[in-house]
């Protein structure tokens, strides 16, 4: 499939990824269609991306189905994406992650659109698991989120056989870049110590820092998104998205320091629902999609620093 032509649906397409996506849509000349209910999307974030965009505010539990006629291919990533308040709400994330998902692969269904590319999580695994961890480790999930992200693969493969949609899901491990923002506390780890880092604030580790993870740049995961579209016959497969090398939250919180000089660390009790450890086997992305990380997370940090330092 070449997306040039093509109407591209985006959930969440205001969102820290979402709006990754856009603008590489958008690029390549794809009529590209927003949906997004600005929980924690920002419209600003579509400040600057020029091309064919349509944004609709709405959320993927409402009548969706009128936005998305005439569509080739839908970016699924609307969704509560915060762990912790998965484990706070899990009402809340069961409404959007899993009632979300079917409204819009029935959608989908309704309308004949062909294609679905998912944003799933590697929060599906849980702690029971080989690390590096590959696709066929058990399903395990350690909080509300892992489950409603697992329900929706389980969705997508059967809109897959009972509907010939091709569904594929993206199994994100931790992701990072510009436009993800540290203004709340269940934003990302590095979007929070960068902010506190400028802000001179001290950094907070909930546990004893030495959980890790598999750091993935933003660009890397828009990759993963568009090979995933493009290419045939994935039917509802799931792929781990990360780049295979981890570390621990107290080791990133030194990588931080020596960037922004010497910082507090305050260290609070583990989340409930916090996974140990955590890193991607890539191999079946590298050799189905020919996924390849590029962003280094020293590169991306640099890169960060630079951007939120011209921010504030
Ligand atoms: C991330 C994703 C989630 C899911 C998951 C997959 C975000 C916001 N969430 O959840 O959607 O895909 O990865 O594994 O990207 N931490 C601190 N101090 C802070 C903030 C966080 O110590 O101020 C710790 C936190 O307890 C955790 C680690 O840093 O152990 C990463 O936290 P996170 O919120 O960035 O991401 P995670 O892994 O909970």
């Amino acid at each position: 499939m070449d997306l040039s032509s093509k109407k591209v649906v985006v959930t969440g397409g205001c969102g820290f990824i979402g709006s990754h996506i856009v603008e590489r849509a958008a690029g390549v000349g794809a009529e590209v269609i927003i949906i997004d209910n600005l929980i924690s999307g920002r419209e600003e974030n579509l400040n600057g991306i020029d091309g064919n965009i349509t944004f609709h505010r709405a959320s993927v539990t409402e009548d969706i189905e009128k936005y998305m006629t005439g569509a080739d291919l839908i970016f699924h990533l609307a969704a509560n994406v915060f762990v912790a308040k998965s484990v706070e709400d899990p009402h809340y994330d069961a409404e959007n992650n899993i009632k979300g998902i079917l409204n819009v692969l029935e959608c989908a269904r309704k309308l004949d659109i062909p294609k679905m590319v998912y944003s799933s999580s590697s929060a599906i695994y849980g702690d029971d698991v080989a690390v590096p961890t590959d696709e066929n480790q058990p399903i395990s999930p350690s909080s509300p989120y892992g489950v409603s992200k697992y329900v929706g693969e389980l969705y997508c493969r059967t809109y897959t056989d009972l509907y010939g949609i091709d569904t594929v899901a993206l199994r994100y491990f931790n992701v990072f870049g510009p436009r993800q923002t540290g203004d709340n506390p269940y934003s990302g780890v590095i979007a929070i110590f960068i902010q506190n880092a400028l802000d001179k604030k001290p950094l907070t580790i909930y546990g004893d820092g030495e959980q890790s993870r598999d750091f993935v740049g933003v660009r890397d995961v828009v990759e993963a998104n568009i090979s995933s579209a493009v290419k045939p016959n994935l039917k509802g497969e799931a792929f781990n998205i990360g780049t295979g090398s981890s570390i621990t939250i107290n080791k990133l919180a030194d990588i931080i320091e020596s960037m922004a000089g010497k910082l507090e660390r305050e260290y609070a009790p583990a989340r409930k629902g916090d996974i140990k450890c955590s890193t991607a086997d890539i191999s079946r992305a590298q050799k189905v999609l020919g996924f390849s990380p590029t962003v280094s997370l020293e590169g991306g940090l640099e890169e960060l620093f630079k951007l939120y330092q011209g921010k504030s």
